[in-house]
């Protein structure tokens, strides 16, 4: 029997015959993995109908058993006339069971299928992924994706042993969280009244407003699923780039006297946060109020894309400067960076930033997201920091599919397109990066900007197959776009099954 698992395994060697399943599945699992087992036995019962039962180790079909010799995420499992499962951590236990998943018939992958039995393959897989962090990156501020949309995306995440969601919760277009004690958040700055329609350089607009705003259970619902699916979530509040919105709620947070209001035009907004200690004390509530949410999570603080002319022109701003003794206004963006890293070490979580950051002072100890190139990330390991590689030239996946001119409008134009073979060429580890410094990378993450995505099936279409391709990327255990090729066929026929509406592959040359 031929197996498809994507991502691939560290180590598989598929043996001669079958297994055969029927229901009730009998499952024997150490007590402390009830829960893995519990959101396993869920996922047979909606997809196939099949009840699962927790029995004793000598009636079991399946074990799960602790081993001492399995590392975090690594898991071994054995399919025999008894299946079993090894490993050391709830989340190798998860991963185990969704390679057990992606064995069985596509059925497992659906709603409200019915199958008297199931057939294994006979296999032994040894597996564990080279890189600790394996993420995506969602963009719901240009547009807004409900808990729905959110929960879906975990769930497409764990199918393919992917660990974290970051989710970019405000943008000059949209601010997407309540806050309780900044009302206006909620109710100026989450709503827009129209976006660019087609392309940005047209200069049209769509004349319909568009909003959308996280309330405090929203959270807690995003929170439980992607805690069931062992994914964990990265909240970010970006600033004080990228703060139109905010500044649109409340005035007294931005450098300039005009009303302004919440960013109509995609691209990089002018407006951001003024450096007062008003504004840095804000910026401090909303993130530590976001994140008490996540309260397991590392949170990130944003700081891209912070144009510095309205710092130039403010008195204030220029005041501020002077006290500091900085000679450029770059390091203006070093107060909030400072002040928003203090606070929420203290509260406990790790904190990631764009690689901007680096261009003021930054401890060491902030991880770095590396966007603008891979040799951002390069450069911040060498400075000591871990980093999350997400340089867009591969993994920014509003970038078009192919150069074909049939493509949905995206972002640019050609050469800004990554097909899903370049995905899969990406290096996780940046080129020149000396040996003895890997260890600081973490791992890498795909992002999805959604100027460009407006709905659940572009978002599909966008993230599929390349966030597949991806995974395997990050799992550490890519082969050759040809050997894989056929793996991702009969993979996307898994994603059909999972109502995703990924993008075809193009016919092979
Ligand atoms: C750059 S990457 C941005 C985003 C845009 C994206 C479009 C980054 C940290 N900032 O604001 O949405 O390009 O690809």
């Amino acid at each position: 029997m031929d197996v498809a698992l994507v991502p691939r395994p560290r180590f598989l060697d598929v043996r001669s015959g079958t297994v055969t399943w029927r229901s009730p599945l009998r499952v024997a699992v150490e007590p402390e993995w009830r829960d893995v087992v519990e959101s396993f036995a869920r996922d047979v019962e909606t997809s196939i109908g099949w009840t699962v039962e927790v029995v004793d180790e000598h009636r079991a079909d399946l074990i799960v058993r602790r081993a001492g010799d399995c590392g975090d995420e690594e898991y071994r499992l054995a399919i025999d006339e008894v299946v079993t499962v090894d490993a050391a951590s709830t989340a190798g236990v998860a991963y185990a069971l969704t390679v057990l998943r992606q064995l069985g018939p596509n059925e497992l992958w659906t709603n409200g299928a019915t199958l008297e039995t199931i057939a294994l393959p006979r296999l032994f897989i040894e597996d564990g992924p080279r890189f600790a962090w394996r993420g995506v990156h969602l963009d719901v501020a240009r547009h807004f994706f409900d808990v729905g949309d959110v929960c879906r995306v975990i769930d497409q995440l764990a199918a393919h042993r992917l660990n974290h969601l970051h989710l970019h919760l405000n943008d000059d277009q949209g601010w997407r969280v309540d806050v309780p004690r900044w009302p206006r958040l909620r109710e100026v700055a989450s709503t827009r009244r129209s976006s660019p329609f087609g392309h940005e350089v047209e200069g049209r607009d769509d004349e319909v407003p568009h909003g959308g705003c996280y309330s405090a259970d929203d959270l807690e619902a995003i929170r439980q699923h992607a805690k069931r699916r062992f994914v964990t979530i990265v909240p970010e509040i970006d600033l004080p780039g990228h703060a139109q919105a905010a500044i649109a709620a409340y005035a007294e947070l931005g450098n300039g006297d005009d009303p302004i209001e919440v960013w109509t035009r995609w691209g990089i907004s002018e407006h951001v946060l003024n450096v007062e200690e008003a504004a840095l004390a804000f910026a401090e509530e909303v993130v530590r109020y976001v994140a008490s949410h996540f309260p397991d999570s590392p949170v990130h603080i944003g700081g891209d894309e912070c144009p510095t002319t309205e710092w130039e022109r403010s008195e204030l701003a220029q005041a501020v400067m002077a006290e500091h003794g900085f000679r450029d206004e770059r390091q203006l963006q070093g107060l909030f960076t400072e002040r928003l890293t203090a606070a929420l070490r203290a509260d406990g979580h790790e904190v990631l930033a764009w690689d901007e950051v680096m261009d003021a002072e930054v401890d060491d100890d902030v991880v770095i997201c590396a966007w603008r190139h891979s040799a951002r990330g390069r450069l911040a390991a060498e400075a000591g920091h871990d980093v999350v590689m997400a340089p867009m030239q591969f993994l920014y996946f509003d970038w078009l599919n192919s150069e074909s001119g049939d493509e949905p409008v995206a972002l640019a134009p050609p050469p800004a397109v990554t097909t899903w073979e370049k995905v899969y060429r990406f290096s996780v580890i940046p080129p020149g990066l000396d040996e003895k410094l890997w260890h600081h990378v973490r791992g890498a993450q795909v992002q999805l900007w959604s100027e460009y995505i407006a709905t659940r099936e572009h978002l599909d279409y966008m993230a599929f197959p390349r966030t597949a391709v991806f995974a395997e990327v990050a799992w550490g255990t890519p082969e050759s776009v040809d050997l894989f090729r056929p793996r991702l066929e009969r993979h996307l026929a898994r994603l059909s099954a999972m109502g995703v509406h990924y993008r075809a592959l193009d016919a092979h040359e």
